[in-house]
């Protein structure tokens, strides 16, 4: 079941006050239904010790371990021109069982007006539409809102940012950068699916086929969501999870088996993977296509790679990597 949760971070918009991180809270979910998704659960959050503590837009979404009580619809839209909030972000995850309409009010682009954050589908032409205020965002492919974050991506533009994930189709996300300019609603960049990390920063993670059908992620800066490093982190298991579930990994596809010695450098010196290794892809180099690969046996090897165009298959050595490794498995 989806959930509505968010999380509040923080970086002062408006005064050069000190940061203060925010923990994730929790809007409600689906089973804990709440009455107005404004109303949002709390989470202990140390005040900053050299900043007075905001008492507006941000605070009315949730501030310290105290529940705040409702506050009335006039109060929250008399928001003062020389507040102080701190720049969130809010993460909204979209509960399908959830009904359409407002998301969530903040003041995007600081000019000490909230604006209030909704969204609705078009069902005849397909379509999902974020209004910000009363000016419609469509995004025009058949698919499903899944979440919107708002995070200050650059704090010397005035605004904040909207990330809004869409699911075009099964969970393959799309996340588009969306921003608010004299009142007109702008589109940034698009990539895939993002989250936020403990650190407040974006996450965003991409899909390869090396060593079959792999998420891997990285994190990203700016509003351009520029990659802060060209090597990307795949998941892997641990030396634990080798050591006691050995079986269940070989099994599920997460080691694969060397069918025949698999060139490749260690400590930059050309060396072979041994036939009859198990590895598994710890971070991907698409820019370079180059893989870290591991042995279970503990040996880190760098494997460069090409792609096949027509195939979108990846090569090793001009050869397919199944016939290097078995235990692949792609994902359509
Ligand atoms: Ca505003
Ligand atoms: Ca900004």
């Amino acid at each position: 079941m989806r959930r509505i949760s968010a999380i509040l971070l923080c970086a002062l918009l408006l005064l050069p006050l000190a940061c203060a991180k925010r923990k994730p809270m929790e809007i409600g979910s689906a089973t804990e239904p709440v009455a107005d998704p404004i109303a949002i659960e709390t989470a202990k959050i140390p005040e900053p010790s050299d900043a007075t503590p905001d008492v507006t837009s941000a605070s009315q979404i949730g501030t310290t371990g105290e529940d705040p009580p409702e506050t009335p619809e006039a109060e929250r839209t008399e928001t003062p021109q020389t507040q102080a909030h701190s720049a969130l972000p809010i993460e909204c995850k979209i509960d399908w069982e959830q009904k359409e309409g407002e998301l969530i009010r903040f003041d995007i682009d600081s000019d000490g007006r909230e604006e209030t954050i909704s969204y609705r589908m078009d069902v005849e032409n397909d379509d999902t539409i974020i209004l910000i205020d009363e000016k419609e965002v469509l995004f025009d492919f058949s698919a499903q809102l899944t979440e919107v974050i708002l995070i200050d991506l650059d704090p010397e533009t005035p605004w904040v940012n909207l990330l809004v994930e869409i699911d075009f189709a099964s969970d393959d996300y799309v996340t588009t950068e969306v921003h608010l300019v004299n009142g007109e609603p702008v589109k940034g960049v698009r990539t895939e699916g993002v989250s936020v990390d403990e650190n407040g920063r974006v996450v965003v993670y991409f899909r390869t086929e090396f060593l079959g059908t792999r998420s891997c992620s990285c994190t990203c800066s700016g509003e351009a969501l520029t990659p802060d490093t060209v090597w990307l982190d795949c998941w892997y298991p641990s030396e634990q999870e080798i050591a006691e579930s050995f079986d269940e990994l070989v099994e599920f596809y997460e080691l694969q088996i060397a069918k025949r010695d698999v060139p490749c450098t260690v400590d930059g010196k050309e060396a072979k993977i041994p036939k009859d290794s198990y590895v598994y892809l710890r971070r991907i180099n698409l820019q370079e296509k180059l893989a870290e690969i591991c042995t279970v046996d503990g040996i880190t090897a760098i494997i460069a790679f090409t792609e096949d165009e027509e195939s979108w298959r990846y090569l090793i050595d001009g050869v397919s990597q199944d016939e290097y490794f078995d235990n692949i498995l792609y994902a359509d």
